[in-house]
């Protein structure tokens, strides 16, 4: 597997503007952000997909999440945001390392934009589904 550029960071191979580190996690303003303030939150275990996170990692990950959003929204001045984590290319992933977005929404031209094509659940399917996720988890 080749060298992410957010192993890259974590490593300290090339500099970011980071906002928060503990022994897991870390954190860093976006070099393309979609609103001031858009911070990347990573694991420093190099798991590609969320799905291949540990838990310990995917544990330290939740522990800081709601603190992270929390400042960046007191010091950005905005109360609306959106989280957003993609896995795969189809999914919109680009840098192969897990990361959560955290992407202020100013206002309705700025931040996150999100195209919604709703189906309707049809409740036999869902069941069936259902069923199998459970299983899945079992
Ligand atoms: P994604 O599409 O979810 O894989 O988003 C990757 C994000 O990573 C994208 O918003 C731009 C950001 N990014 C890519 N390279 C760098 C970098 O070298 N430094 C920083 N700070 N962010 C980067």
């Amino acid at each position: 597997m080749p060298e992410t550029i957010f192993q890259k960071i974590i490593d300290g191979k090339i500099p970011c503007h980071r906002v928060y580190e503990d022994e897991k996690v870390l954190a860093f303003l976006d070099v393309g952000p979609l609103s001031p303030g858009h911070t990347l939150v990573i694991p420093k275990e190099p798991a590609v997909t969320l799905d291949a996170l540990s838990e310990e990692s995917s544990a330290a990950l939740g522990r800081v999440l709601p603190r992270i959003c929390r400042a960046v929204m007191k010091a950005t001045g905005t109360r609306e945001y959106n989280l957003l984590q993609n896995n795969g290319s189809l999914a919109h992933q680009v840098v192969q390392h897990v990361h959560f977005h955290i992407i202020p929404k100013p206002d309705p031209s700025r931040g996150l934009g999100i195209g919604w094509p709703a189906g309707t659940l049809d409740s036999s399917q869902g069941a069936e589904l259902a069923a199998r996720v459970r299983a899945e988890l079992r």
